[in-house]
């Protein structure tokens, strides 16, 4: 009797264990957090303004009549992309009409915005609005 309830036991907690392993196998597959972005005259737009450090994507839509660019930066900066390898974290030339990504990994929680920095005939897109803060959590 003893013995058959251990052994009932043992496996009881194995498939607690394989349920386990299944929910951390899911939320590993589970890629960088996706966010769509919509560029205007003169506005960006984010379908979420909260998201978790780690891997994100940018998925950014130009649905302007000017070209716009996007640069993720420190929130209160002025076109101050991140620096990494060689790459920085921007956008550039987005074409009215198009869409283009932007994959970045953001490690520290904060305060950070997303911005357009283009400075043409006299018309400064920071300036006149484009420019959306949003929070990394931890
Ligand atoms: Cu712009």
């Amino acid at each position: 009797m003893y013995k058959q309830s251990v052994t009932l036991s043992i496996g009881i907690l194995f498939v607690v264990m394989l349920f386990l392993a299944a929910c951390g196998g899911v939320q590993t597959a589970s890629g960088p957090t996706e966010v769509h972005v919509t560029l205007n005259e003169f506005k960006v737009k984010m379908d979420k303004t909260s998201i978790p450090a780690g891997a994100v994507k940018f998925i950014i839509d130009n649905a302007g009549a000017m070209e716009h660019e996007l640069v993720l930066e420190k929130a209160g900066d002025d076109d101050m992309p991140f620096e990494v390898n060689g790459q920085a974290s921007e956008a550039e030339a987005i074409q009215p009409g198009k869409t283009t990504t932007l994959e970045w990994t953001i490690d520290k929680a904060g305060q950070y915005q997303l911005a357009c920095h283009v400075d043409k005939d006299n018309v400064m897109h920071y300036a006149l609005g484009m420019v959306q803060p949003f929070t990394v959590t931890e």
